[in-house]
């Protein structure tokens, strides 16, 4: 997998968690973190982000991924989470999450992301990704940092490497639980190849209709991300990216932005934004940008890179501007190198029936 694609999503959020704690705290300004028990090569930091406040003490945590830790099998993966501290002493909570029943290869830690409160009880839960295992985990927050019994696996039948990517939705539904969104794809060499988009629509307790299909096109679902409410219709937005996608030329590139709303997923109607250059992979990262322009519509970045190899080239970013006629592209700002985006016309999202979320143990250490 590549490291830079990611970054823009990434960081954002786990800066500003760094930032407020160190804003918090007149010293240290700069806080260092790794893994108390690192190994070479566990790749501690390829996935980071704000946890959100898993429990609920009023200040942020973070989450940091390390998919080829190998404690509990080769490159079964682990994730790290730290609680925010006025001290700014994240260090002092680690607290090492390892897959349930985790075995070589799982990469579980490859994608991590502040989940919101899915389950409505007052704490921020934790979504982390195996995508070697094709599964994805929600950890529920609780005082004390996250509900290893409560832990629920996530799988779709015929879906392989979801959990690639994992993204916060914020509420797409509207019915007062966060959501969460969860990418399928395979790496092989510099081709990551997509299967579709699942998204869990938070619930007091998980259950089997609480996981749908977005969106099952090939293609889809490389990186996500939630964006706020970008029409400004009260509920939140998700976007979507299809790097592959080639409709103006070899892997072109596309951003798809699903509008949420009351109901089914299925009812979700999506805008996408085509790129018109060969090779741009536009839609390689992405991120929800707040509201950059205080209209009180959420905005939104995109990025646009072209992977050979291990060679990654970027030549741009894109906002989005929302708008409440969701014509976001007639409001776009990019980077002089970046030409304007091309916005196509809905598609209807399909459905099936055989994704399932499991509550179950998990196991964890220090
Ligand atoms: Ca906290
Ligand atoms: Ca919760
Ligand atoms: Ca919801
Ligand atoms: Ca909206």
């Amino acid at each position: 997998m590549h490291k830079l694609p990611r970054l823009l999503a990434c960081c954002l959020p786990v800066c500003l968690a760094l930032f407020d704690a160190a804003a918090i705290a007149a010293e240290p300004a700069q806080i260092k973190l790794s893994a108390s028990d690192a190994t070479a090569n566990a790749e501690y930091g390829y996935a980071l982000a704000g946890a959100g406040d898993v429990n609920a003490d009023g200040l942020f945590d973070v989450v940091v991924g390390a998919h080829l830790d190998s404690a509990a099998g080769v490159d079964a993966g682990a994730a790290y989470l730290y609680l925010g501290e006025e001290t700014g002493d994240l260090a002092s909570s680690e607290l090492k999450l390892v897959e349930p029943d985790a075995t070589g290869g799982g990469l579980f830690g490859a994608a991590v992301a502040g989940a919101g409160d899915t389950d409505g009880d007052g704490y921020d839960d934790l979504a982390i990704g195996a995508p070697g295992n094709s599964a994805a985990y929600i950890f529920p927050g609780n005082s004390t940092g996250v509900s290893i019994d409560r832990t629920a696996k996530l799988t779709a039948d015929g879906m392989s490497g979801l959990g690639y990517a994992v993204a916060g939705a914020g509420d797409l539904n509207g019915d007062g639980f966060a959501d969460v969104a969860l990418g399928a794809c395979l790496v092989s060499g510099s081709s990551v190849n997509c299967d579709g988009v699942v998204v869990l629509l938070g619930a007091s307790s998980l259950g089997r209709s609480d996981l749908q299909i977005l969106a099952d096109s090939a293609g889809l679902g490389n990186a996500l991300a939630g964006t706020g409410d970008v029409d400004g219709d009260g509920y939140a937005d998700l976007l979507v990216g299809h790097r592959n996608a080639s409709g103006t030329g070899a892997n072109s590139g596309s951003v798809r932005i699903w509008w949420g709303g009351a109901g089914d997923l299925a009812d979700f109607t999506d805008f996408t934004a085509t790129d018109p250059a060969a090779g741009d992979n536009f839609g390689v990262s992405l991120a929800g940008a707040g509201d950059v322009n205080d209209d009180g519509f959420a905005d939104v970045a995109l990025g646009a890179c072209l992977v050979s190899g291990s060679s990654v080239n970027c030549d741009g970013v894109v906002v989005l501007l929302g708008a409440s006629d969701r014509n976001v592209a007639a409001r776009n700002r990019s980077s002089s190198a970046r030409p304007k985006p091309t916005p196509t016309a809905s598609s209807a999202p399909a459905s099936r029936a055989w994704v399932t979320a499991t509550a179950m143990a998990s196991t964890t250490s220090w």
